[in-house]
């Protein structure tokens, strides 16, 4: 019986070591099957030499030790010497400037402290393969690249590949309480254990920084904007200094969020006003401490007057007297002040749309160097679709940084598949007009339209503690899209698709081209059966999930009404002129095109148009009969999707296809719920029939409007 017991418990363990349970995320390295890649990598795999040493090193040689046995199904060889046997070399420009030529040595140099070189050199009649940074780091990511371009089936020996980041701060948010809950979190609780910190270090944290450092992502902070105070003692700082060190080799420097009010919480201090003397004495002494403990520290991100945070409003001061403060404070040290944008009035707005270009616009130049502003993409909330945030291009002689929301508080949470860098595309690909006529969205972000040196794309993260870190394993693609994005904005999301399913899935055509494409098609699916034409702010009260059109109570925009403003004779927010004028916070190009409801693109519609129902559209169809079909089209889409992948189960490993499998059918079910609910609550008001030619929608709206979800994730923390 014993034996049996053992037996068993030995054919679980190896079984469950063979499944796929989404833990390896995009870097699990799948055999290489081209027969000629084979040979070319199997070639280089047998003699790899460093040219210097650091700790940076010692992970790439971990690195490639996994992707040898896993793509090759053989360990790689390191040399201690430069023999002429060595087939790849790797290090810095420095290291190899023995053998580099002048001109590939000015080349790399242009690439910057993060870029690198990959390609052949011929040294002594022979041919290497090398792989060089300025620093450690640009050699790691050289050598993530490659090894994607191995995975992608794109690597070829003969040619050069350089690059360097368009984006100097790549960043995660953590929404993280120091509680282990995570605000908006749908994947388990916060991967950053507090409380056997200093003491434990889970290997969690090494693959996090490791799955970072393969997307180039060099910034993470760790705690929630809505934040505590006690994460600036000196007991947390021992604690995020082990992180720090950890984080350190793989490129990545940590912030931890400031909360306004700290001086009060945590100094003694009877104010938290900026100007004050003690206040700054406290920011500067605390700033100066952290820096004992950890020498790189990247910084404060700040949320100050916003839903309630602390700030420096109360003290009558402004959004640049008190965050210079800290600038101040983190000057020395190289450090910067990340400051929220995200700022609606205590009281309420006539438009919640206009309240940061009104708070911030005037600020213009007053912030330091050291300092950027981030902007949420949208002016509202992360919507599933919003119109580009008008600040960007409305402050020139200010830094400014972008903030994504990775974590799908509006777009599914964890129940639906939803590939997020369509939407990340668009909105970078806006055009704002200024500071330049061709200016975009992401030329400002990344510097080239707006000439800022101090550049940031930062997205709230959507990691937790369930065992494949994004609680969706499909949701893993929205990390990585991201921080490919945060490399180089000008990606697009069709190229970040190819390469992450080739690099999760491997290269089964029939599963690639099935996969591609419902990821491809998600983020409209997704727009259609929520919040379509530029509908807005219509989710349940306060957790956020499913739909809520109907929710009312508490402070205006903080429910549906407000944002849809359906009555009988139509729907939409009128911005316009006629309306709160929000639109004339864009440039005069866009206030042109958009305050026309026959010119503005329709997704855009019902955000800036308040329209009777009968208006008619391009297709010819009334408004109404328009918002059902792009409902319907949502949830026909939802069923395709589930289709498609329940067409792979023989492509893919069993655990990843049940899991996926189960999920499609529940975002189907929610896609007909948002359908159903949506359409039969603005029925009554538009007192029309659904169109004909779609599938009538079912059920009882009071039935629908009474769903209570006491057990939806992510939630606001209580204190
Ligand atoms: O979208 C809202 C979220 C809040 C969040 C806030 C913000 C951290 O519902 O949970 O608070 O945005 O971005 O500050």
């Amino acid at each position: 019986m014993k034996y049996l017991l053992i037996l068993f418990l030995s054919i679980s363990v190896a079984s469950s070591a063979r499944a796929n349970d989404g833990y390896g995320l995009w870097l699990d390295y799948s055999p290489v099957e081209n027969s000629q890649l084979k040979q070319d990598v199997s070639q280089l795999f047998t003699g790899f030499y460093f040219f210097g040493k650091s700790p940076t090193y010692e992970i790439i040689r971990d690195e490639l030790e996994v992707a040898g046995q896993k793509m090759l199904g053989s360990s790689p060889v390191f040399s201690t010497e430069r023999l002429a046997q060595t087939q790849v070399w790797l290090g810095t420009r420095d290291e190899l400037s023995q053998v580099l030529g002048l001109q590939t040595q000015a080349q790399i140099r242009e690439l910057g402290e993060d870029g690198y070189w990959r390609g052949p050199i011929v040294f002594q009649g022979k041919t290497y393969y090398a792989i060089i940074g300025n620093r450690s780091i640009g050699v790691l990511y050289g050598v993530f690249d490659w090894l994607r371009s191995i995975q992608t089936d794109t690597f070829d020996p003969k040619t050069e590949n350089s690059e360097s980041p368009k984006v100097k701060l790549r960043m995660l948010n953590h929404w993280d309480n120091l509680d282990g809950t995570v605000e908006r979190g749908y994947a388990g609780f916060s991967i950053w254990n507090w409380h056997k910190l200093p003491g434990y270090i889970d290997r969690r944290y090494i693959d996090y920084a490791r799955a970072n450092a393969s997307l180039g992502i060099n910034a993470v902070s760790l705690t929630n904007v809505n934040a505590n105070a006690r994460i600036l003692t000196t007991d947390f700082m021992k604690k995020a200094r082990v992180l720090a060190d950890l984080f350190r080799p793989y490129g990545i420097r940590v912030f931890l969020t400031a909360r306004f009010s700290a001086p009060i919480e945590i100094g003694g201090l009877k104010t938290a006003d900026p100007l004050d003397p003690g206040v700054i004495d406290f920011w500067k002494k605390k700033t100066d401490e952290m820096y004992s403990f950890i020498p790189d520290f990247g910084g404060y991100l700040v949320k100050a007057n916003s839903e309630g945070q602390p700030g420096p409003h109360e003290y009558g001061r402004d959004h640049a007297q008190g965050a210079n403060v800290l600038a101040d404070a983190l000057a020395p040290h190289g450090g910067v002040v990340i400051w929220r944008a995200f700022v609606y009035s205590h009281e309420l707005d006539e438009d919640r749309h206009k309240h940061a270009n009104l708070e911030f616009g005037p600020l213009d130049g007053k912030f330091r160097e050291n300092l950027i502003i981030q902007v949420k993409n949208g002016a509202i909330d992360f919507m599933p679709r919003e119109p580009f945030h008008p600040l960007f291009g409305a402050m020139p002689k200010t830094n400014l940084g972008m903030e994504f929301q990775i974590t799908q508080e509006y777009l599914g949470q964890a129940t639906q598949l939803v590939y997020l860098a369509p939407m990340w595309e668009e909105v970078f690909g806006s055009k704002t007009y200024r500071p330049i006529p061709a200016s975009r969205v992401g030329g400002i972000v990344d510097g080239t339209d707006s000439g800022q040196k101090l550049t940031l794309v930062a997205g709230v993260s959507n990691i937790g503690t369930d065992r494949n870190w994004t609680g969706h394993m499909m949701a893993q693609s929205n990390w990585y899209a991201f921080g490919r994005l945060a490399w180089n904005p000008d990606l697009s999301s069709e190229e970040i698709a190819d390469e992450w399913v080739k690099m999760t899935f491997g290269q089964d055509p029939k599963a690639f081209a099935a996969i591609k494409e419902m990821l491809l098609e998600s983020r409209e699916a997704a727009v259609n059966y929520m919040m379509p034409l530029g509908l807005h702010h219509i989710m349940g009260w306060d957790h956020h999930y499913g739909p809520g059109p109907w929710v009312t109570g508490g402070r205006p925009d903080w429910t549906a009404p407000y944002y849809h403003q359906a009555d009988s004779l139509g729907i939409g927010f009128d911005r316009t002129a006629s309306g709160s004028d929000a639109l004339g916070q864009y440039a005069p190009e866009i206030v042109k095109a958009w305050s026309d409801p026959t010119q503005i693109p329709e997704k855009y519609l019902l955000w800036f148009h308040h329209l009777p129902w009968d208006f008619e559209l391009h297709s010819g169809r009334t408004l109404w009969d328009e918002i059902g079909l792009h409902y319907d089209t949502g949830v026909k889409t939802a069923r395709k999707m589930e289709e498609t992948w329940n067409s792979l189960e023989s492509e893919i490993d069993p655990e990843r296809f049940e899991h996926v499998r189960q999920l499609l059918a529940i975002q189907v079910q929610e896609a007909e719920w948002w359908r159903n609910a949506c359409l039969l609550y603005f029925q009554t008001f538009a007192k029309r029939p659904f169109p004909a030619e779609i599938e009538q929608p079912t059920g009882d709206l009071e039935d629908y409007k009474k769903r209570s979800f006491p057990t939806a994730p992510g939630i606001k923390p209580k204190w």
